[in-house]
């Protein structure tokens, strides 16, 4: 079914649309999302796609909405759009599929409730795509909690390749870049070497230690105390510091960093690092299957995580935290399904 020697897209000639499926098409991702995809921001200017929302039946009828506005912006590179509350069809023949749907926590609801409920719709999905994705499937799992989310539709697509599930952390990397870039008074673009590891949660650890400003290393540049006691917490709750502010969650950030991964996935990232949550072949000492938040560069269509770095102590327990959280995510998905 996989074969890491295939070319970066199996779409040779731009007049072979690629098939993109986008879940949640009704939310407030995805209305930032669908918009950047039909541009080309992805796979180029030249690329057509098919373009199908999927819906769970109550919000199908705002998915049409979506689907009316975006066929009234009249972009030349949508070749087919269709909308559905059906997975089966909805992932028949995808190429990329943007998992952005998923069910919010609801009052009263433990961490459990939600991974149960969650690890309902992402074993539905995971077994969908298994039946009808294309070979060259890329997944991006951006709906909560993500890493393990993307964890139990992988295991749930015995037949798909895991490398080909990802759960999003690009967010939170660009989060950090962002305010790395600020403190430093550097261009963002000038950044390398930015890694936030582990879990798309609390736990989750943005490292500065291989950080580079125009190819120098910068690490040591930033204070110690506004790393450790103010950056690593900030970026970690800044989804939270953006509903306090503009009264909802993270959209058109969000959406942002989901084009950024998939295109990164497709065209490659020229060599520099970026942030991708995959299923762990046991780097670093991450329990093998986890889908954990790598240093990664994007190569002829694959990402290849950055190996052989040296961790200092500090590092390390910040790791093994994530590795010890998304471990209990784990099991309770385990035992769940
Ligand atoms: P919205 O609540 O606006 O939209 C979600 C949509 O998904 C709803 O229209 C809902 O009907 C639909 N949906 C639910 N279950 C579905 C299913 N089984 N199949 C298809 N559609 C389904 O949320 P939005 O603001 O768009 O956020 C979507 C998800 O992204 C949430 O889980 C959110 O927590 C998560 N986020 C993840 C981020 C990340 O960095 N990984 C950052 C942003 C965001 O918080």
């Amino acid at each position: 079914m996989d074969s890491l020697l295939e070319p970066v897209s199996a779409h040779s000639t731009a007049t072979t649309p690629v098939n993109v499926t986008v879940t949640g098409a009704g939310g407030n991702i995805a209305y930032s999302l669908l918009w950047r995809i039909a541009a080309g921001e992805v796979w180029g200017p030249q690329q057509k796609v098919n373009l199908t929302l999927l819906e769970i039946p109550d919000a199908v009828r705002v998915a049409e909405g979506v689907a009316m506005e975006l066929a009234d912006s009249a972009f030349p590179l949508i070749n087919t759009l269709n909308v559905t509350d059906d997975q089966t069809r909805a992932f028949d023949g995808t190429n990329a599929a943007f998992l952005v749907g998923a069910k919010p926590r609801g009052k009263g609801e433990s961490r459990e409730d939600l991974l149960s409920a969650n690890g309902r719709i992402f074993t539905a999905q995971g077994e969908a795509l298994n039946r009808g994705a294309a070979s060259d499937v890329r997944v991006l799992v951006v709906g909560n909690p993500a890493n393990t989310n993307a964890y139990i539709a992988s295991k749930s697509a015995p037949d798909i390749a895991p490398e080909r599930f990802n759960a999003m952390m690009r967010l939170d990397h660009n989060r950090a870049a962002s305010l790395l870039a600020k403190k430093l008074d550097v261009p963002v673009g000038d950044l390398d070497g930015l890694v936030v590891w582990g879990n798309h949660s609390d736990t989750q650890f943005p490292d500065i230690e291989f950080l580079r400003a125009a190819q120098h290393q910068v690490g040591d540049q930033i204070d110690r105390d506004w790393y450790v006691g103010e950056f690593i917490g900030r970026v970690a709750k800044r989804g939270a510091e953006i509903i306090d502010v503009r009264g909802s969650s993270s959209a058109a950030s969000a959406a942002s960093a989901a084009i950024d991964h998939m295109r990164d996935w497709v065209q490659g990232t020229g060599g520099r690092w970026t942030t991708v949550a995959m299923p762990s072949t046991g780097e670093y000492g991450v329990d093998k299957g986890l889908v954990f938040g790598f240093p990664t560069v994007g190569v002829n269509g694959r990402w290849s995580v950055v190996e052989g770095l040296e961790l200092a102590e500090f590092q390390r327990e910040r790791i093994d935290r994530n590795i010890a959280a998304l471990r209990e995510e784990a099991a309770v998905a385990d035992s769940l399904f």
